[in-house]
């Protein structure tokens, strides 16, 4: 029978959703334990991804890929997240390392990488460090000018895909006394001279996704890999970010439609008191709060995803409060989950637990949900101000 969430998804949206769900029953859930134990990376099932075309969805057609709608590519992270988050990221993290060259390249730099990326080599991005997270231009990361080339020297550190990455999108100081006009992004392939990766984290949740630290020592990059020029890296961050957030808010929605579902068949399931626990109203209220939630944050995503199809310019107060929103949505419903298995949710046994740990990292990265609601109160300001409302 079709779900009532697949009410108003073109038929292309309903294959890919399919595909996911495929691979996500087939393939991710009999192993997913495993990976979130030993924190290994999951280049089976990445395969599968690339096999399955799934790389495409985030590239247009020119360069390979089905389209880049926003709205494929939530349709596609939402399902695959509700099996394992930290799998799927794999995925969609390569989509946040490819936006800036999405966004922001030439011609030249798209035809180089994005065909590659769409076949399935991984990407990942490159701005955070240990003194810069919500400063996104507090970075120290230097790129210094030597004829023809850049020599990057630094560090970045927790970067979703490093390590299994081929195509690093860096941003670098290139003025120091510039501030948000002093930085710029790079393109760097692994094997780089000069590059390579450091401390491996041991992470709460998303533990089959990996995290690593890039190190810079005088590692040249040549001038043609600068994207859209000196000095407009924080423009490319921030570019990159708006677009991103949605798949992080589709992260969460798909790791709470999870747990939702997990938890509403068990309540069928679980008799305590000769009866389904179910049958007790303080439960069922819980699970249709837990519904309500769920809906709301995906009305909120689809919207998003729509706006930005649609080519809406400003972006980043609905992408801000698509991923604010559903990000505290997961963590609350997860939460939930876990309440209504009781003592079984607490144990590895069910998948409750390991995705309340995985949707904590949804209020974190991608800018804090602190760092979200500035955005969206700065942005009504603004709309205030410019007599918009
Ligand atoms: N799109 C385009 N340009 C933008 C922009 C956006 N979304 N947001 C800001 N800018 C521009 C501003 O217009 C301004 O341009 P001018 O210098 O021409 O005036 C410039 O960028 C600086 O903007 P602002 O003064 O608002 O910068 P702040 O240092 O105050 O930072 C926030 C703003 C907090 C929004 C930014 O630092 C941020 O998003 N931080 C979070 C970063 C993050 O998500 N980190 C997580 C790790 S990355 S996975």
């Amino acid at each position: 029978m079709e779900s009532p969430t697949d009410f108003g998804l073109t038929e292309m949206q309903k294959d890919i959703k399919d595909i996911c769900r495929r691979i996500g029953l087939e393939k991710i859930v009999p192993v997913r334990e495993h990976y979130d134990e030993t924190q290994e990376f999951p280049h089976e099932i990445v395969k599968e991804f690339a096999d399955a075309g799934l790389f495409q969805v985030f590239i247009p057609e020119e360069y390979g890929g089905l389209g880049g709608s926003v709205m494929d590519l939530v349709v596609a992270v939402e399902e695959l997240c509700k099996y394992d988050a930290g799998i799927a990221l794999a995925l969609f993290g390569t989509g946040l390392g490819t936006l800036p060259i999405l966004l922001c390249s030439d011609e030249t730099q798209k035809k180089k990488y994005l065909p590659r990326i769409a076949e399935g080599a991984l990407a990942a991005f490159g701005l955070t460090e240990a003194g810069a997270g919500s400063d996104a231009a507090g970075i120290k990361t230097t790129a210094v000018k030597d004829g023809d080339y850049y020599i990057l020297n630094g560090t970045k550190q927790w970067i979703t895909n490093g390590g299994e990455a081929e195509i690093y999108t860096i941003c670098a100081m290139t003025d120091k006394t510039k501030g948000t006009r002093g930085s710029t992004f790079f393109i760097v392939e692994d094997g780089a001279e000069g590059f390579t990766y450091g401390k491996k984290e041991n992470k709460m949740g998303i533990r089959a996704s990996a995290t690593r630290e890039l190190v810079f020592q005088d590692c040249r990059v040549h001038k043609d890999n600068v994207i859209m020029g000196e000095g407009r890296g924080f423009i490319v961050a921030m570019k990159t970010l708006d677009a991103s957030r949605p798949s992080v808010a589709a992260q969460a929605l798909g790791i709470a439609t999870g747990a939702l579902e997990i938890a509403v068949k068990y309540s069928r399931e679980r008799h305590q008191f000769g009866k389904p626990i179910s049958a007790n109203q303080g439960l069922l209220f819980m699970l249709s709060d837990m519904a309500i939630k769920v809906e709301s944050a995906r009305a909120l995503v689809y919207r998003t995803a729509a706006l930005m199809d649609s080519g809406m310019k400003d972006v980043s107060k609905f992408s801000a409060m698509a991923k604010c929103y559903a990000s505290d949505v997961a963590m609350s419903v997860t939460t939930d989950a876990v309440q209504v298995l009781g003592g079984y949710g607490y144990m590895k046994e069910y998948p409750v637990e390991k995705m309340m740990r995985d949707a904590k990292i949804t209020q974190i990265y991608e800018g804090t949900n602190q760092i979200q609601r500035d955005v969206i109160g700065k942005a009504l300001i603004k709309e205030a101000a410019q007599g918009i409302i």
